[in-house]
């Protein structure tokens, strides 16, 4: 048995491609918009994406956040010194978004002013992890469907420039993760929402943390859902049972329950659920 066993990672070679091209274009841009999960907005977070940012300006939307959790989206916004929390699937985001790039570029832009450069275009590389959302964000701001999304990690594999108007460009790019995840918390909740490949998953072991979890931060949740008594070690077999998830002799179909469960959670069919507290600042 190695080491590694068990181990939540993934890091297909797409990405390690899509992390060098993103270094070279890095100099062409001049604001970053990282996207993260709303849902777990500290987990979200990559490692190399914050490598790759430094010094050069960064505005974290809080993507997804019609699934999260309303209050916590607002404490959540308060931690980051530029942030804009969004629903990429639902009301036009073009005006809210470029108005805040201007703003925390606006220094850079009278600058360039002053030297006599009229028209500055301003270009923003959209960053974040697979499956948070850059490809649908980047189409509601063209308002237009220019670039692929899907509901499954992986979807964009090269990097794409897209102009929204004269002023502004904005460049896709493939969402990264990082070669070794060291916080397997972090990995557990990177799975949980989606951005992981599936077929490397114990995903039982996700549905029981994510039941565990569900019923001691939202008590309630799984009752209203699924009609069971949410208490005792029994609760993904009586969900089961309740449900009828079961198999020709009777017994717990556990792939099928298992699989519905995680649909569920990661749709809002449970309710709007955040996986991450702000921590307290000590
Ligand atoms: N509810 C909700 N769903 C969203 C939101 N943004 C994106 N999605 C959905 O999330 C899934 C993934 O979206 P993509 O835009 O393909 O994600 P991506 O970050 O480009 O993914 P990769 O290219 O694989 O890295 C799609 O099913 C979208 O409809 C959002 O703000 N709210
Ligand atoms: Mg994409």
């Amino acid at each position: 048995m190695t080491e590694n066993m068990n181990k939540i990672n993934w890091y297909p070679g797409h990405m390690a491609k899509a992390r060098r091209q993103m270094e070279e274009q890095l100099k062409l841009v001049d604001i970053i918009i990282e996207l993260r999960d709303a849902r777990i907005p500290e987990a979200s977070a990559n490692p190399l994406l914050q490598e790759l940012s430094r010094n050069k300006p960064v505005l974290i939307v809080l993507n997804k956040a019609d699934l999260a959790d309303e209050e916590k989206n607002r404490l959540w916004k308060e931690t980051f010194e530029h942030c804009i929390i969004a629903d990429s699937t639902g009301a036009n985001l073009t005006k809210t978004v470029v108005n805040e790039v201007k703003e925390i570029l606006k220094d850079k832009l009278e600058r360039a002013k002053a030297r006599g450069i009229r028209k500055k275009v301003l270009r923003a590389m959209v960053v974040g992890i697979p499956n948070v959302g850059k490809s649908t964000f980047i189409n509601n701001i063209v308002k237009k469907k220019v670039a692929k999304a899907e509901n499954r990690p992986g979807v964009t594999k090269s990097l794409q420039w897209i102009r929204i108007n004269e002023d502004v460009e904005l460049l896709d790019t493939p969402g990264v993760l990082w070669p070794k995840i060291e916080d397997q918390d972090a990995a557990r909740l990177l799975a949980l929402m989606g951005s992981i490949n599936d077929d490397i998953l114990d995903k039982q072991e996700l549905v029981f943390f994510g039941l565990d979890y569900l019923r001691k931060v939202y008590p309630g949740v799984i009752e209203r859902r699924y009609g069971v008594d949410e208490s005792g070690d029994d609760l993904l077999e009586k969900i089961a049972r309740e449900k009828l998830w079961l198999s020709a002799d009777n017994n717990v179909n556990y792939v099928k329950a298992v699989d519905a469960i995680l649909k569920d959670i990661r749709s809002n069919k449970i309710g709007r659920i955040t996986w991450q507290d702000v921590r307290e600042q000590i």
